[in-house]
């Protein structure tokens, strides 16, 4: 129930819609969230874990057909078609409402329709921004409990402002060729059919925080991002903001918690977020950064002492895993976890063997609350945000990329993230390590035409005094036996490192056409077991190789013919000169 007419008539509409047999207002209260808990383990949607070794963690089996987001069903329903752009599928908006609605039609009967009024950001923070969530899933409210902030507290500041993102989501019945995922930015609202997996379920997540927000924050002068936020803290207590962008499982969980190595006595990393990042033009000049969630969706497989200590000790409790496997005393096990256990029974429930291998899928995930994060900081919470000093861009390239290159301007920057490309992971459906273009890692999350987005990019830096540094980073570069050059985890701290002494002015760089290189030995590789060369070929400048990239770069570009900014082609042809 809620005071506020335009909610109440909405979730009135959805219900006779939907006609599900009760409706209940989620809010967030401990005693709700057990209540859901004893509700579901009843249902077998949820299987409780080991309550000596793991307690308040439990685990999920989602159908098998429905473990990944799935982009080819992923809509941006626009009135005018150019406005989605080539990076996007999609509908017209009545076309669109009219096959969702036939599908939402009769389909909560029997079930209960839960309302989850959620911030997105600190509660009293201006850079926020507030949903509703109607969803027919436990699992989703016990999830966006985590993830967002959820419940009474997003109410009351829904009902002060009037204004939400408007999300409708059913797992319908979980047939695939049933499935579509479908955003309306004009109209602020989602609506979500046929899945119960994370990105296409937990709507205040990818839905919102992203596709609804990135076309949003066009409209308001702000940037949604597909990044991490990171506070790096030295020995003298100062502390300065990263936020980096990668596309998924390209190891952003793990940098957002990076612990530094031996060689850093006296540093720390701060966690503020590890997926998405809202920034906004502070009247300092600078950016300023909030992570919108208040939780973790990660990917579980690699994660281990060795990767993520800091992720395994917040996975100890009240966690909620999707598709790992479990051990013969029903502790979460994937592969990486490196326990020392064996795996019982594999995602799917079957007994762990050679033929039903691997235990946990390779999308397997946790959710986990923010503050559970060992590295977790405060900061998270500041209602205006951090200020940001570099920003990051980084994809998964066997060759070519070094690693680490700092653009010469703003404008470089935004062609270095525009011209980002990576292999493909789990993460979705499809084929998995083909290079595909990723600009700013947002290929699946951009909700408007890509080439407005760079134009908006470049708008953005016009209005910055003080931009903050921006760069690419290459953790994935390989030999050609194909071995990684670079260590990568926790080693990455020696690249931050150089990134923000940069920022500061603190060292040299070697200016090439293609950006800035550090000189060498300007990063520390003391206790590195590199190969011998490897610092050289991750520090080279392939000149043929960048003749190619580049006008693969240029091909790509242009494919958004009118909308391409004449900006980044200009800034590219600059490039390609300087070679
Ligand atoms: C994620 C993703 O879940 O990017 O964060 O797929
Ligand atoms: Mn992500």
């Amino acid at each position: 129930m809620t005071r506020l007419e335009a909610l109440q008539e909405w979730v009135d509409d959805v219900t006779r819609l939907t006609r599900p047999d009760r409706v209940q207002w989620c809010d967030g209260s401990e005693g709700e969230a057990r209540a859901l808990q004893q509700a579901m383990f009843a249902s077998g949607e949820l299987i409780a874990l080991n309550a000596d070794t793991h307690p308040g963690c439990t685990l999920h089996r989602s159908d098998p057909g429905d473990v990944a987001r799935v982009e080819h069903v992923t809509y941006i329903c626009t009135a005018d078609r150019e406005d989605a752009g080539l990076n996007n599928h999609w509908m017209a908006p009545d076309e669109a409402h009219a096959r969702m609605d036939a599908l939402f039609e009769g389909c909560m009967e029997g079930r209960t329709l839960y309302v989850i009024p959620y911030c997105m950001g600190p509660i009293d923070s201006p850079l926020s921004r507030c949903g509703v969530e109607l969803t027919d899933s436990a699992y989703v409210v016990a999830n966006m409990r985590l993830m967002t902030r959820m419940g009474g507290a997003a109410l009351a500041r829904i009902e002060r402002e009037g204004r939400f993102v408007r999300g409708l989501h059913s797992i319908g019945d979980l047939d695939p060729e049933r499935r579509y995922i479908m955003h309306f930015p004009e109209e602020l609202s989602i609506k979500s059919f046929g899945s119960g997996y994370g990105g296409n379920a937990l709507l205040g997540k990818k839905c919102h925080a992203l596709r609804i927000a990135s076309h949003q924050a066009r409209d308001e002068g702000w940037l949604a991002e597909h990044m991490l936020i990171v506070g790096v803290e030295n020995p003298q207590g100062e502390t300065h903001y990263i936020a980096a962008a990668f596309p998924s499982q390209c190891g952003k969980t793990n940098l957002a918690m990076l612990i530094p190595p031996e060689s850093y006595p006296g540093w720390k990393i701060w966690t503020v977020g590890d997926d998405i990042c809202w920034m906004r033009p502070g009247e300092d000049g600078r950016l300023w950064a909030i992570n919108p969630e208040a939780g973790f969706f990660g990917v579980a497989p690699g994660t281990g002492p060795d990767t993520n200590p800091n992720a395994l000790a917040m996975l100890d409790r009240d966690a909620i895993f999707t598709n790992v496997g479990v051990t013969a005393d029903n502790q979460p096990w994937w592969e990486g976890k490196g326990d020392g256990l064996e795996p019982a029974l594999n995602w799917k429930g079957e007994p762990y063997g050679p033929d039903t291998a691997p235990a946990a899928h390779p999308n397997s995930r946790f959710t986990v609350s923010i503050s559970r994060c060992p590295s977790y900081t405060e900061a998270a919470e500041a209602p205006q945000g951090v200020p940001i000093s570099a920003i990051v861009f980084g994809g998964r390239r066997a060759g070519l990329m070094p690693l680490v290159l700092q653009a010469g301007s703003w404008r470089h920057g935004v062609l270095l993230g525009a011209g980002m490309a990576s292999e493909t992971t789990a993460a979705a459906t499809g084929k998995v390590g083909v290079v595909r273009r990723d600009p700013m890692a947002m290929k699946p999350f951009c909700g408007y035409n890509y080439g407005d987005y760079w134009q908006h990019w470049l708008n953005i830096g016009d209005g910055l005094s003080s931009p903050p540094e921006v760069f690419h980073v290459n953790w994935f570069r390989k030999d050609d036996e194909g071995r990684f050059l670079w260590p990568g985890f926790g080693e990455n701290m020696r690249v931050l490192d150089w990134v923000l002494r940069r920022c500061l002015g603190d060292t040299g760089v070697v200016e090439s056409a293609v950006g800035g290189l550090p000189e060498p030995g300007d990063i520390d590789v003391d206790g590195l077991d590199l190969a011998p060369g490897a610092m050289d070929a991750l520090t080279a400048v392939d000149v043929e190789g960048w003749r190619r990239e580049l006008s693969e770069i240029d091909a790509y570009l242009r494919t958004y013919g009118e909308r391409t900014p004449q900006g980044l082609l200009d800034e590219l042809a600059r490039v390609r000169d300087g070679l």
